[in-house]
């Protein structure tokens, strides 16, 4: 079984990479997803300057999934493009996978022109689908700042980007959004963000379990898998064949991975299971798909992308 994934012009030993936002807030952590078995790596997504991010507690593991209200705590672009750009010129490490998520359409814009002007040569991705800084609504569920947002990144950026998207989940939303999308030379979507806004409580305490927004957060996990699966696939059916798709959301297992894929995904990232088992994770989930994939005799990722069967 050969598990290796093309992404644009780009080849990666396997398709699994972690979800922005685990495991990779420090050079640290990143290091240790380079060192695992992982086919590539994405940042935290980054605003200009460091920031500290929403009080603690704002991570919950649950039986089912997690919820988080992080607030975009991290170091700051700078110390992430420092990191790519030192390990973009060592022999052995994969193309990487840059995140920005400002506070503004303008600090995006900042954002953008400065990886622009930089020797970065990997993919870039705007982050259009936070839920968790009070005050700011998710802009990739208004539809009309998302297509400013296009106009003006794609006017000044001239490298291979990304956009994080929400979750949709009304077929109209999935029609709207990919035709904005189509209009512009993007090299991927990466679907799904968290679910926004889930409350988690906690019946004996009788309490939240995290403290920003009141106990509102993100959700990921097992809840999450067919609202990922249902948006990899919805976007794979209307967007250009040149436009790839990174599935992210409810991956557990390697038969996971292989669901995400059969959807429309070229790549596949976890976050919630990450943040469980930690980087060890990916040797298990390649692993795992591997052994679907030999049972099923399949021997490339080719055999069954986008492959999935109605009834
Ligand atoms: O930092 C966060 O609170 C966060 C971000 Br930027 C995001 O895109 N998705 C998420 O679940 N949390």
């Amino acid at each position: 079984v050969n598990l290796s994934a093309t992404f644009q012009n780009h080849t990666f030993a396997n398709p699994l990479m972690n979800a922005s936002g685990v495991h990779c807030y420090t050079t640290t952590q990143l290091d240790e997803l380079l060192a695992s078995s992982a086919g590539t790596l994405v940042t935290k997504s980054a605003t200009m300057a460091y920031r500290q991010g929403n009080p603690k507690p704002r991570y919950r593991s649950l039986a089912l999934g997690s919820i988080n209200s992080m607030g975009l705590p991290n170091e700051g672009l700078p110390y992430y493009l420092d990191y790519v750009l030192a390990k973009q010129t060592q022999a052995d490490v994969p193309t990487l996978f840059l995140s920005v998520a400002g506070i503004s359409m303008q600090e995006d814009l900042d954002m953008l022109a400065q990886v622009d002007q930089s020797d970065f040569n990997g993919f870039t991705e705007l982050n259009l689908s936070c839920p968790n800084v009070p005050g700011k609504p998710q802009v990739a569920y208004d539809f009309e700042a998302t297509e400013k947002m296009l106009d003006s990144a794609f006017k000044l950026f001239h490298k291979p980007l990304g956009v994080k998207l929400p979750p949709y989940f009304d077929l109209a939303q999935f029609d709207i959004v990919a035709k904005i999308l189509n209009q512009y030379p993007l090299a991927y979507i990466n679907t799904i963000n968290s679910v926004g806004n889930g409350l988690y409580i906690d019946v004996d305490s009788e309490t939240v379990a995290i403290k920003p927004k009141g106990g509102f957060g993100g959700l990921g996990g097992a809840y999450v898998l067919p609202t990922a699966l249902a948006n990899v696939h919805a976007f794979r059916q209307r967007l250009n064949d040149s436009i790839a798709i990174i599935g992210t959301g409810g991956v557990q297992t390697g038969a996971d991975v292989f669901a995400h894929i059969l959807a429309g995904a070229d790549l596949v990232q976890v976050g919630t299971q990450l943040a469980k088992d930690g980087p060890d994770v990916f040797a298990r989930l390649t692993q795992e798909l591997s052994d679907v994939m030999a049972q099923k005799d399949y021997h490339n990722l080719s055999d069954f992308k986008n492959n999935l069967k109605e009834l």
